[in-house]
């Protein structure tokens, strides 16, 4: 089975920025996907093609990655007559098409939709659920479904808040399967709005990006104590445990951390050195039941990152995105330099699945865990609920269990849940080390 047509149109992601559709036909039907994109993005990611145009669209225009996909990728994929189901052939093809390390001749975005499109193409013709066809490309006879990392309070680029912090997390790790996690989650999500509205009024119930509440608190401890106030009252104290995702980088300035960086006042006197933040979330991780910490540090930081490895790797997973950026070179960086211990994934940081499936091989080679991630601007493709099952990581985070773009994700998953039957196994507690 050959590709007949390939063809990218713009469409809009959550934020009502343009993004691409990529629709790719072959015999057996059209098989759409869609491109998501990050605001705190890492400067290490490989390139997302924008028109740069001022009086369209702001510059974020992607009709450049659009012709990309129409003129180049798709008369080259067509005329070699790859087969969609060799995902290797097809993401070589257009990574040597490119030329460039950070695809910035075609553009991330242009490249990954035609990944994504044909890796579901391939599982067509393979006649088997896309998580199979992911499992199988990756080598993975273990399917799992994920815990869910829930981004129920919003802070950092992602909200209009004071909020330095971009994301608090809940994981319902104590959970027996992943239906039973979406039950926890949401219970929790809505305990914790009212205790927001009782505390703080109607207006703290707001939500940022990711659909997590943006309440105007600057002080991320009085949000650990609301968060495990509302996990108590739900009911789930022990079974549900704290992530954050810091986002170092978005307030690294001048060598030191501006927590009040959102603030035009901020009052340099303030700003903590690496050592410093580092026993912030010391302090913070023995007080509140947190088990997971992403981008402590900003992404070039390397000396505060593996301070803080050497204090509390061996008790936490210490996540790198911005750091790793889901590329096997930073990888192989994050692992010599003994920097984290679990990475994100993010498709789009590195433009290919079949790079993506590199990228969870190294760093599972290296017992580090890894969580599948959406992005900040998302779409209603449910790509990524399919490759943490396929790839069986054991951990997803997708949001708020709020806005369809995050839902969608967590829905599939109920879906694969449901249709695995008996076979399904959930990560739970073991999605941890
Ligand atoms: C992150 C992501 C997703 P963005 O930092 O992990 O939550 O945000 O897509 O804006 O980089
Ligand atoms: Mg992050």
């Amino acid at each position: 089975m050959t590709i007949e047509n390939i063809k990218a149109l713009e469409i809009y992601d959550s934020r009502g920025n343009p993004t691409l559709e990529v629709d790719l036909k072959t015999d057996q039907g059209c098989f759409v996907s869609m491109v998501p994109s990050g605001a705190s993005t890492g400067i290490h990611e490989a390139l997302e093609l924008r028109d740069n145009d001022p009086k369209v669209h702001s510059g974020k225009g992607v009709l450049k990655a659009i012709k990309n996909v129409n003129e180049i990728i798709s008369p080259e994929l067509i005329s070699k007559k790859v087969d969609v189901s060799n995902q290797t052939e097809v993401d070589k093809l257009m990574i040597s098409l490119d030329g460039t390390i950070n695809k910035s001749k075609l553009g991330a975005n242009a490249i990954l939709g035609v990944s994504m499109a044909c890796c579901k193409a391939g599982a067509a013709k393979k006649a088997v659920p896309l998580y199979q066809h992911i499992a199988n490309l990756s080598g993975n006879k273990n399917l799992i479904l994920p815990v869910p990392s829930f981004n129920v309070i919003n802070g950092g680029s992602h909200a209009g808040n004071q909020l330095a912090m971009q994301e608090f997390m809940i994981m319902p790790v104590g959970a027996s399967n992943f239906r039973e996690a979406m039950r926890m989650g949401t219970e929790t999500y809505h305990t914790l709005k009212k205790l927001l509205k009782d505390k703080y009024g109607l207006a703290a119930t707001a939500v940022g990006d990711e659909g997590g509440f943006a309440p105007e608190v600057n002080d991320a401890k009085e949000v650990l104590e609301i968060l495990t106030q509302a996990i108590n009252q739900a009911g789930y104290k022990g079974k549900i445990k704290i992530a954050l995702d810091v986002a170092a980088s978005e307030f690294f300035k001048d060598g030191k951390y501006d927590l009040q960086f959102k603030n035009p006042k901020s009052d340099r006197s303030k700003w903590l050195s690496g050592e410093q933040l580092s026993d912030f979330y010391v302090e913070m991780v023995n007080t509140y039941p947190i088990i997971s910490i992403e981008d402590p540090f900003d992404q070039d930081d390397w000396p505060s990152w593996q301070h803080f490895f050497q204090k509390i790797g061996d008790k936490i997973s210490i996540v790198g995105d911005d750091l790793t950026v889901t590329n096997p070179t930073r990888i192989q960086n994050a692992i010599d330099n003994k920097a984290c211990n679990c990475l994100l994934l993010k498709v789009n940081q590195i433009g290919s699945l079949t790079e993506s499936i590199q990228a969870s091989q190294l760093a599972t080679k290296h017992n580090w865990t890894v969580m599948v991630s959406h992005r900040s601007g998302e779409t209603e493709d449910s790509f990524i609920a399919d490759l943490v099952v396929g790839l069986g990581t054991g951990k997803i985070k997708s949001g708020a269990p709020c806005r369809s773009e995050r839902l969608c994700k967590y829905n599939r998953l109920l879906h694969i849940e449901y249709e695995l039957g008996p076979a399904a196994k959930y990560a739970g507690s073991l999605s941890q080390k």
